[in-house]
């Protein structure tokens, strides 16, 4: 079974790779996107380690003047996918591009590759990648926290890369949807509707990228005015994480003025993620810095701590405990979305379903705290995922059912690179 699995992994992954990147899938998704590419050359390192440096250089060839690496890059105009690169209005980059980012796990993947890879090559790539890497964190921590509160904020949902988490609803309820015209999805006639976020979603969406290029994205404009502007425990621990591995990088690499900076975010973010932890959930939530409003929604991400490194008792044991509690509600962990909390549908994208690519990062994390207990029923329920069905984008984690699209890269990756 797992040879077959591992074969069929390496196809979809092959199919998928439109030359140098690689799509998330046929149809859905026709672009390069960021974290998914973070996460296929992991899966390209597990049997062609130029191929998945190749990746990681081509995302940074979407970078911007300022630092920014866009959660999609557009090398060809593809009418599939909605909203296109006409929509987003960007005009600094060389190639089209989205306005805003995504999830910054390259550094932790590049931190992986120059482990795995230890030819002089190797060395050569990771020379030419560091830097890179370091403008993209300083972008995060000076447009993302400009008030240097040490969490990270999002200006688009799709900036979490966990785009109709519950959590965004309130605070995305205050964005004006009055003038964004009319418009035509395409996800839609792709993949089940009911699998899909909702039309007001979407509304609210379209109507925070008129926004950004109202502005020309100018990533000032956006931290003090954006109408969305919300602290994500996601994308906070995933960056301190990423500087952790960035530093390890810098140090190898004597790059010491850098190793400083490193320190002093993650200094500030250890302080910061306070301001994350709801007492009476017991939990990383979100905290809307608009409204000022902590969230109250245990997701996916309240679980990352562990991966960000965090070791303090007062986080570590309520987070295994709300584990526990949901791990025996499941079949599968772990929802993207707390099964006891009245917003949770099991099928529906970022509400409720099992992200493969999710559980590697919260099992990473585990693993290193030598809980490899936890670690291993999410290694093993991924497994009995894709066993059952496929190389899905995502699982019910009720039926173990797979949804969205199908033959996709990062579920593909996940597999070769963590749970075969
Ligand atoms: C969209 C590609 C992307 C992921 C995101 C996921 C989804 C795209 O697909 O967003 O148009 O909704 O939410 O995390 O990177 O796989």
């Amino acid at each position: 079974m797992s040879a077959q699995l591992d074969n069929q992994a390496i196809s979809i992954l092959k199919e998928n790779d439109l030359g140098g990147y690689t799509i998330p899938t046929k149809g859905l998704y026709p672009y390069q996107w960021n974290w998914d590419s973070a996460f296929v050359a992991l899966g390209f390192a597990t049997f062609n380690m130029n191929r998945a440096w190749e990746e990681i250089e081509l995302l940074f060839e979407g970078q911007w003047d300022d630092g920014m690496v866009p959660h999609i890059i557009f090398r060809k105009d593809d009418p599939s996918y909605f909203p296109g690169p006409s929509v987003w209005g960007t005009t600094n980059p060389k190639i089209p591009t989205s306005g805003h980012s995504q999830p910054p796990v390259a550094a932790t993947v590049v931190r992986r590759l120059f482990e795995q890879d230890t030819s002089a090559a190797g060395k050569e790539k990771i020379k030419s990648l560091f830097p890179k890497l370091l403008a993209w964190h300083r972008w995060y921590h000076t447009y993302r926290d400009p008030e240097g509160h040490g969490v990270i904020a999002i200006m688009h949902p799709w900036e979490s890369g966990r785009d109709n988490l519950p959590d965004w609803d309130n605070a995305a309820s205050h964005v004006d949807i009055s003038d964004i015209g009319e418009y035509t999805r395409k996800d839609t006639s792709h993949v089940n509707p009911e699998m899909r976020p909702k039309k007001i979603d979407y509304d609210r969406y379209l109507a925070i990228v008129k926004f950004g290029r109202d502005n020309n994205w100018d990533p000032k404009i956006v931290a003090e005015q954006c109408p969305f502007f919300v602290a994500d425990p996601g994308n906070t621990f995933i960056l301190l994480r990423a500087d952790r591995d960035l530093l390890a990088m810098a140090e190898a690499l004597g790059e010491t003025e850098a190793a400083e900076e490193l320190k002093g975010w993650i200094a500030l973010t250890e302080k910061g993620i306070a301001k994350l932890w709801n007492e009476e959930k017991q939990a990383f939530v979100t905290y809307d810095l608009r409204n000022d409003v902590l969230g109250d929604g245990i997701s996916s991400a309240s679980f990352l701590a562990p991966y960000a490194g965090i070791r303090e008792e007062k986080y570590i044991n309520p987070t295994r405990e709300h584990f526990d509690r949901i791990a025996a509600k499941v079949n599968y962990t772990m929802p993207s979305y707390d099964p006891d909390h009245p917003l949770f549908e099991s099928m529906r994208y970022w509400r409720g379903p099992v992200w493969g690519i999710i559980n590697y990062l919260i099992a990473t994390g585990f693993a290193e705290l030598g809980d490899t207990a936890r670690a291993e029923r999410l290694r093993t329920d991924t497994v009995a995922l894709i066993e059952k069905s496929d190389f899905a984008e995502y699982f019910d984690p009720i039926t173990g059912e797979g949804a969205g699209g199908n033959s996709f890269s990062w579920t593909s990756a996940i597999w070769l690179t963590w749970a075969t």
